[in-house]
């Protein structure tokens, strides 16, 4: 049986972890962070994902994995350490600042390897990374043991796809694409995700690979860039901007993606920034479209400032400081700014996110419940399309909040009679009911 050593136990090397131990392989889930390895050895879990609590118990059940803070001999070992970017450091090119990828857990995650490389071992990279990391960064410092890449061990990028909220359902079912060194790397990292991946394989180089993940997380930035721009120009000349979406989508050839307050997670907001720092002559495309998702919070609270006047000392319930609707992440959220913006206005924002009841972010008064963020409000601000706010009806709404202004940033509720209850309702990208 083989041993596989996860290195980086998240959002994406929890879930591999699970599967590879489920499907007959021997795994070590290792992580630097002590209360991670904890917290998982006392048999419970640090992150919230559909099926992951079933997946987790059958993996414990088949005495096929382990927790670890530190590195052991495997066949084995993937890298899925987190690739964000510096907060301390900017780079700049033609007046105008971008942001860094941060590649130390890479990096030392590679070190962390190199102790325990045998020849024969597979080494995979999953991390999003930039473009030729596999060849220039990790493949130096494991060719540190005396052993040669490609030919004493096997080295290979194959980037994660998944969905989070589908994340084990997508790992089994999407497709992979395996990049590799050489071909017998490509092969050997083929043959590690056969054991559970019912997608297709494709084999490829490593540097392909890299930029195929890039792409597509860069691709649906500068899509929901479009969309918030149409939003904002949706305003301008006085359309619903979610009806002007759908009927544009009636073409055979259009799928417009959804305005909303940002973009956020820690993939499509930051992965497009490594490619502007590997070519930042060549992606003025790509960096217009990081700076209008990047300013939509602001355009959001504009928005806010139009609708209800000045926001000095008005209280502001904030549904929702998830990056997206159902799930618990809250790494780079739009809506956590638009809370911020408010405040800066000199609101004062009590925010609810039904995934995160015991938020505790600095400068944001998060409230562990709907009816506390609600209760003495003046104005509701839905930010997050959660199916909990999403299916709050009008009269129930009512009996929660003496508000009666709500805005809202993600078309949750549109389709509701607000006025029957004396709501008045601000949609962004819409005139809405309020009649701005
Ligand atoms: N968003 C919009 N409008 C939309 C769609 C999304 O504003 O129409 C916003 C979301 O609210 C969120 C952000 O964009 O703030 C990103 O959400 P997402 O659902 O588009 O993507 P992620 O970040 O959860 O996952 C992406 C996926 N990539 C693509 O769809 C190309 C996923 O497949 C990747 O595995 C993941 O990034 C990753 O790990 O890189």
């Amino acid at each position: 049986m083989k041993k596989v050593c996860i290195l980086g136990q998240g959002y994406i090397g929890l879930p591999t972890a699970l599967m590879f131990a489920t499907h007959g392989m021997k795994v070590l889930g290792m992580d630097i962070k002590k209360e991670i390895i904890q917290t998982l050895s006392s048999g419970a879990l640090h992150i919230e994902e559909p099926g992951l609590k079933e997946y987790f118990d059958q993996a414990i059940r088949s005495d096929n994995l382990k927790f670890s803070i530190t590195v052991e001999e495997a066949d084995a070992f993937i890298i899925t350490v987190p690739t964000p970017f510096l907060h301390d450091s900017v780079g700049e090119y033609n007046g105008q600042t971008y942001k860094k990828a941060d590649m130390s857990f890479v990096l030392s995650a590679a070190e962390m390897i190199l102790p325990h490389l045998k020849k024969g071992n597979l080494v995979v990279l999953e991390s999003t990374s930039p473009p030729r990391t596999t060849v220039e960064l990790v493949q130096p410092i494991l060719e540190r043991s005396g052993l040669k890449a490609g030919v004493d061990f096997f080295l290979v990028y194959c980037p994660e796809r998944v969905l989070p909220g589908q994340i084990l359902k997508e790992l089994v079912e999407n497709a992979r694409v395996v990049g590799g060194i050489n071909q017998l790397s490509a092969q050997a990292g083929r043959d590690l995700y056969t054991s559970f991946v019912t997608g297709d394989i494709y084999l490829t180089d490593a540097t392909t690979a890299e930029m195929v993940k890039l792409m597509e997380n860069t691709y649906r930035d500068v899509n929901i860039a479009i969309a918030n721009e149409f939003s904002r120009l949706s305003h301008r000349f006085g359309v619903d901007v979610w009806q002007a979406i759908s009927l544009a989508n009636r073409h055979p050839r259009v799928k417009i993606l959804n305005p909303g307050p940002g973009v956020g997670g820690h993939c499509i907001s930051v992965d497009p920034w490594f490619l502007v720092e590997a070519a930042p002559d060549l992606t003025p495309l790509i960096q217009q479209a990081r700076r209008v998702n990047d300013s939509q919070p602001q355009f959001v609270v504009n928005f806010v400032k139009r609708a209800i006047g000045s926001l000095h000392g008005k209280k502001i319930a904030a549904l929702g400081l998830a990056y997206k609707p159902d799930v618990d992440d809250l790494r780079e959220s739009p809506a956590i700014d638009v809370v911020h913006l408010l405040q800066g206005e000199g609101a004062l924002v009590k925010a609810f996110d039904p995934f995160k009841p015991d938020a505790n972010l600095s400068g944001v008064t998060a409230v562990p419940a709907l009816e506390l963020a609600l209760k003495d409000a003046d104005v509701v601000i839905l930010l997050v399309n959660h199916s909990e706010f999403r299916t709050l009806i009008p009269a129930k709404l009512a009996e929660l909040t003496p508000a009666r202004i709500l805005i809202d940033a993600v078309n949750g509720w549109a389709e509701k009679d607000w006025a029957v209850k004396g709501f008045k309702i601000f949609r962004l990208g819409a005139i809405g009911d309020g009649n701005l």
